[in-house]
Parts: C-alpha cells; structure tokens; sequence
C-alpha cells in the first residue's frame, strides 16, 4: 500500500482510556487528549456536536466523581479491615437502610441525567428549520453525495459528488442517509454523533459548521472488507465560496481539444464509462455517455468523476488527490484563505500522480474490494468497487492527462 493518510487516533485513545481502572487517571489523560485531533468528539465545531459536548462533559464529571468515591472507599475498606491476626468479626446478613440509600442515590442520578439526554436526542433530531437538503448514500466503501435542486442556493440542476460533502457555514443542512448494500454509519466527529445508513430506509442527520474547513470523519458500522478505509470529509465553505463551488460544478463539460488528455478522453470510454459518469462526455458519433455501473458493480453505483478534481482526495477519501505539501497548504489555512484554497482545485503541479497512478494501476491492491474476476462468484459477475482493468502504461499516462482536466 501506498501512501495512505495516517489514521487519527483520538477514537482508539478513548477506547483504551476506558480500560482504566481508575476515573481519576482518566480525567488527567482527557485533559492531556485537548490536542487538534482531526476527529476529537471533545472539539465541536458546530451547534449539533456543541449539544453532545455540554451533555457529555458534565456526564463526565458526575461519572468520574462517582468514580474517586467508590475507588476511595474500596481502598479504605481494603485498608481499614486488613488482616492482622484479628478474630473474624460478628457475621450479619443485610443492611436494608445502606442497600436502599445505596439503590436510590445512583437511580436519582442516571433519572437526571436520563432527563437531560432525552432532551438532547429531541433537540438533536429536530429538522423543522432545516435550511437545505443533501442525499447521502454509502455503498461499499465510499459515499455519494446528491444535491437536490435548491434555487435558493443556486443548485438549478442536481449535483452528484463523492468523497467530501461540501456545505456552506452557518447553514443547517439536513442529509437524508441511505445505503445501496450493507449498513454503513455516517460521523464527523466534529460536526454530530453518528447515525446509521441503512439499504431500504432514510435516515435524517442534521450537520452544521460555525467555520470554514475540513472536517474529518469515517464509517462507524462495520461494512465489509475496506470498512476501515471507508472515510469522509465535510468541506465548509463560507456562503460565497459555497455559490462559487456550485457555479463550478454547474458548470457545462469541456471536452479536451486535442493532444494526450484527448486520447485520454478516447480510452475513458472505451474502458471507465461503462461505471463512471461525466456529465456531458459525448461518444465519437455525438451520442451522450451514460455510465450503467449497475450492470456491472454490486452496489449499483460508481463514483460520479464530472468534477473530480473539485475534490481533493478520492476513493471513500482514503487517498489524496493532492501531493503532501500542497495538501497541507490547503488543511492547515486559517479560515478566512481557506475557501480560494479549496476551490482552487487540483492544479496539474499538486496533482498526486502516484497514487492516482497507482489506483488506475490496480485497485484492488490499493484498497481491499475483492474485485478479483476469480472471486465473482455469486455476484452475477459483478464488481464489488473498483476493478484490475489490466490498462497499459501508455494508457495510463493518457488517463491521467484527461482526468486532470475534469474540474
Ligand atoms: C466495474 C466498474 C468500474 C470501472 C470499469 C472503473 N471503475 Fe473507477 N471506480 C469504481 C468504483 C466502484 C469506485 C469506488 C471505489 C471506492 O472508492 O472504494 C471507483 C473509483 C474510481 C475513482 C475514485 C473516484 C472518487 O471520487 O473517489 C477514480 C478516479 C476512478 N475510479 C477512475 C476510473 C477510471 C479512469 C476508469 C477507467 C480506466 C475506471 N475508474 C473504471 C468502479 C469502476
Ligand atoms: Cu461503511
């Protein structure tokens, strides 16, 4: 495998946190976590996730105050009634005064904080003011993203993307989650908890950010064999930037006038269009080019690749579309670059060659997907994701010439 992103750790730093034995450690290890972990569930950035965090830092405090009580009362009994040579003492079955008291108290705190959490789900679950709408759809292992038409945001025709969401600041937007195969769960830390994406239902997750920026996230329900590889990023834009990212992606297809991003053009429909849409792309005889990837891939769909260099990473985000360095030039700008950043696009110099190389290269081995022709068996000859295609080298290098130009 190449080079794919380090996976952030906050998440496995709780888990492990859990484990110890006393709450007090716990607390002290929290505060040391107040890092910029890309998925810190301790770092809202917007309304929805700021209501878990006021629900679960007081939660905390009670659970680990409760916590020093008992380990302190364990180690002063452990203590106080050591072993000394002292006779056993008088035997007694029962104390129904403490049992009692010892009943209620912990049932009066979880009713408390029962009550608040109630209170949160409701609040959290609200959509009666939801201000635009996005159908988010997992399939094995990446999600799409549909913009329904919405005028007021300039959205006149349906938008399809992959990868990164991207969503203007200060907005509640609402995503309608489904899934075309297995349960998948959809979480940006940063932004809200986690909600399930199931095949036959619609599941409403309201997001929001306050600021521009990318915010990190990945499937949470195991999905199959690139589960762990299955990741999304949310792109916040302020509301101009925001009108400039649809105008961009509105905008109509421009087909290479010549040179090798043209015999690029040539080989994509003779080997890629039968899975991936461009919006636009016309056959040699002037017929338009309507991919059908549920002939051929299990979960019926393929990444829509009309804007794919909008974009800056690709493949459920596992890999970048940008080199390092140009990569960081974009996450690490303040808030207020940000935006020109992003919609800057991937430029021929900070194109990834090695990866996207790699990907057209072989797939398969770049991110698990069973996509081996011997394994079909059973999936109607099907793929499951992004198959070996077997392309030449000079096939490649036209490919990727071409692909640069989708933006
Ligand atoms: C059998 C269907 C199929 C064919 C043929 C196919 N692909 Fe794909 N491709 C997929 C699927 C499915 C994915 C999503 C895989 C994932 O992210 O796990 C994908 C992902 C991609 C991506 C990443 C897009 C994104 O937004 O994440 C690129 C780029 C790509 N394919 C390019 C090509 C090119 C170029 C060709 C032709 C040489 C091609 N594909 C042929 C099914 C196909
Ligand atoms: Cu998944």
């Amino acid at each position: 495998m190449t080079s794919a992103r380090p996976r952030p750790t906050a998440v496995n730093r709780l888990g492990s946190m859990r484990r110890r034995v006393l709450p007090a450690l716990a607390l002290v290890a929290l505060a040391g976590c107040a890092s910029n972990a890309p998925q810190d569930t301790w770092d809202p950035a917007g309304p929805n996730a700021q209501m878990i965090d006021d629900l679960q830092r007081p939660v905390f405090a009670v659970a680990g105050i409760v916590g020093l009580i008992v380990a302190a009362a364990v180690g002063w009994a452990i203590f106080r009634f050591r072993d000394r040579g002292q006779a056993i003492p008088k035997q007694t079955h029962g104390k129904p005064v403490l049992e009692i008291t010892l009943t209620i108290i912990p049932a009066l705190i979880l009713a408390v904080i029962g009550v608040f959490t109630v209170r949160t789900v409701f609040d959290l679950s609200k959509t009666d003011d939801t201000e635009m709408v996005i159908n988010v759809t997992g399939q094995q292992w990446w999600w799409e993203y549909d913009y329904p038409v919405q005028e007021e945001f300039g959205i006149t025709q349906p938008i399809i993307t992959s990868g990164q969401l991207v969503i203007p600041v200060g907005t509640k937007v609402m995503l309608r989650q489904t899934s075309r195969d297995v349960i998948h769960s959809y979480w940006i830390p940063r932004l809200n908890g986690k909600r399930d994406a199931v095949p036959g239902r619609v599941h409403l997750n309201r997001i929001e950010a306050d600021e521009p920026g990318i915010y990190a996230g990945q499937c949470t329900e195991f999905c199959g064999l690139s589960h762990a590889n299955m990741r999304m990023e949310a792109v916040a834009l302020s509301k101009e930037d925001f009108a400039a990212w649809v105008a961009q992606q509105l905008a109509p297809y421009e087909s290479p006038a010549d040179g090798l991003a043209k015999e690029g053009e040539a080989v994509f429909l003779n080997q890629c269009v039968r899975c991936h849409q461009v919006n636009g792309l016309e056959r040699a005889d002037g017929s338009p080019a309507i991919a059908a990837p549920d002939e051929n891939v299990v979960s019926g769909a393929a990444p829509n690749l009309s804007k794919l260099m909008s974009r800056n990473t690709f493949a459920g985000a596992m890999f970048d579309l940008l080199t390092p360095a140009c990569r960081r030039d974009v996450w690490e700008a303040s808030p207020a670059d940000f935006g020109s950043k992003y919609l800057a696009g991937v430029s021929e110099d900070c194109l990834n060659q090695t990866d996207l190389r790699g990907w057209l290269r072989n797939a398969p081995e770049m991110k698990p997907m069973y996509a081996n022709p011997a394994l079909l068996a059973g999936t109607g000859g099907k793929y499951r994701g992004m198959p070996y295609l077997a392309l030449t080298e000079s096939d490649i290098e036209k490919l990727v010439a071409y692909l640069v130009t989708l933006k």
